[in-house]
C-alpha cells in the first residue's frame, strides 16, 4: 500500500519571510527525491482562492463579522483539504502550505478574540483528526517584520490588504498566539528565528529538516 506523504506548513506573523522560504524548503525536499506540492491558505484551489479574495480584500464598505471571517476560513480549508491536500497525501506526495489551522487560531483567535474552543470545534469538524506533522514558525519582533513588508510592498507596488492594514498591536497578539501554539506541541512545531539574514535562517531551517525528517525520508 502507498504510505501517506507528509504535511508540513509554514507559519508566522506577516513579512516574516514565509513564501521567501517555502520554495527553498520545496527544494531541499525535491532534492531528496520526495514529490512536493507546494499551496497555501486560505486558497489553493480555484474556490478557495475566491474565498480567500473576499477574506483579503479591503474593498467592501461593509466590516466582516469576526464568526463570519471564522466560517469563510474553514469554508476555504474544507474545499482544499478535500480537493488538494487529502489527495495529494493519499498518493504519497508531501504537501507544503503556506499557513493553516495555527493561522486561525493566531488571527482569528489572539487577533480577534474568537475563543480557543470555538475554533478547536470547527478544526475538528473540517480536519477529521488530520493535522500537520511538522510546523515551521517563523519568528521575529513585529516591527521589524513589518519593515520587511513594507519594503516588499514599495518595490511590488503593492497596497495593503485587509489584514494588513491592522495596527501593531493586533500582529503582537498574533505572535503571542502563534509562540503559545508552538509552547503547546513542541514536538511538532518548530520556532525558528528569521530576524537574521536570509542565509542564516536557511541554515537554521536546513539543520531543523535535517533532524525533523530524518525517520521520513
Ligand atoms: N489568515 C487568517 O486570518 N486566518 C487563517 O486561518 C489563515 C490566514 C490561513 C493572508 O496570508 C492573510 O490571511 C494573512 C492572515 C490571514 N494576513 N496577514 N497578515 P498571506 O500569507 O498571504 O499574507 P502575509 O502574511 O501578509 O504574507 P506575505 O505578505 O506574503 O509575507 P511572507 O510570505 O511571510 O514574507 P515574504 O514575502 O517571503 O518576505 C517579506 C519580505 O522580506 C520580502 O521582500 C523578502 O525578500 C524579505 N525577506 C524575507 N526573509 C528575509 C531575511 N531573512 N532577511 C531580509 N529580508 C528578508
Amino acid at each position: 500500500m502507498q504510505q501517506r506523504g507528509r504535511f508540513i506548513t509554514l507559519e508566522g506573523s506577516e513579512g516574516v519571510g514565509k513564501s521567501t522560504n517555502l520554495a527553498w524548503v520545496a527544494e531541499w525536499l525535491r532534492s531528496r527525491g520526495v514529490e512536493v506540492v507546494c499551496t497555501r491558505e486560505p486558497g489553493g484551489t480555484p474556490r478557495a482562492e475566491a474565498i480567500r479574495e473576499l477574506l483579503l480584500s479591503a474593498a467592501f464598505d461593509e466590516p466582516l463579522d469576526a464568526d463570519a471571517e471564522l466560517l469563510l476560513v474553514f469554508a476555504a480549508r474544507a474545499q482544499h483539504l478535500a480537493q488538494k491536500i487529502r489527495p495529494a497525501l493519499e498518493r504519497g506526495a508531501w504537501v507544503l502550505c503556506d499557513r493553516f489551522t495555527d493561522a486561525t487560531f493566531a488571527y482569528q483567535g489572539g487577533g480577534r478574540g474568537i475563543a480557543r474552543a470555538r475554533i478547536a470545534e470547527l478544526e475538528r469538524f473540517v480536519q477529521q483528526g488530520l493535522e500537520p506533522d511538522l510546523t515551521l514558525l517563523l519568528d521575529m519582533p513585529v516591527s521589524a517584520a513589518q519593515q520587511r513588508l513594507q519594503g516588499r510592498l514599495q518595490t511590488k507596488g503593492e497596497i495593503k490588504d485587509r489584514f494588513e492594514q491592522e495596527q501593531a498591536d493586533f500582529f503582537e497578539a498574533v505572535r503571542r498566539e502563534y509562540l503559545s501554539c508552538a509552547a503547546q506541541a513542541p514536538e511538532r512545531v518548530a520556532v525558528i528565528d528569521v530576524s537574521a539574514s536570509l542565509e542564516t535562517v536557511q541554515a537554521a531551517l536546513a539543520t531543523c529538516l535535517e533532524e525533523r525528517t530524518r525517520e521520513w525520508l
